[in-house]
């Protein structure tokens, strides 16, 4: 199985780490297309810098994708416009969101929940791995 893993990076990398360890259980049931997105530093050398390149490589793995797993908490342009790409390419899509006070989801997102190819769950981060089982066992 091929996962496009959707993070924050230009919106704010305050989540990276928990990007990062969310990947590590991602593997666990596939090939994580965008690794990268959890890692500190940009690695993508040799695109970095060329927004034209990272626009047509993202794009090209989120079609070759089967699951799309996206963190939703910090909010980011980048995160939504994937996230509107994978539902009008019909990708099963799981948005993960941590509620916080004086906080919401964009209803673009929430509303969009339908309980089969796309799933809107608010989480803490001990419930991670039960959340991918339920997401990708069955995939
Ligand atoms: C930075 C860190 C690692 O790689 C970089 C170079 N930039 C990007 N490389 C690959 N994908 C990117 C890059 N910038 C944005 N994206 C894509 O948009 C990712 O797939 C993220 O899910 C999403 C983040 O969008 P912004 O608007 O927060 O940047």
């Amino acid at each position: 199985m091929k996962i496009y893993f959707c993070g924050s990076i230009r919106g704010g990398r305050c989540d990276a780490e928990l990007y990062a360890r969310i990947i590590e259980q991602l593997k666990a049931y596939g090939t994580v297309l965008t690794e990268h997105v959890g890692f500190k530093e940009p690695v993508l050398k040799h695109i970095e810098g060329n927004d034209v390149a990272i626009h047509t490589q993202d794009m090209a793995w989120l079609q070759e994708s089967d699951v799309v797993v996206a963190e939703v908490t910090q909010p980011s342009l980048g995160v939504g416009y994937e996230i509107g790409k994978a539902v009008g390419w019909n990708k099963r899509i799981l948005c993960l969101y941590r509620p916080a006070d004086g906080k919401g989801l964009s209803a673009m997102i929430r509303g969009a929940h339908d309980g089969k190819n796309f799933i809107v769950k608010d989480y803490q981060e001990p419930e991670v791995p039960g959340i991918l089982k339920e997401f990708l066992g069955s995939s």
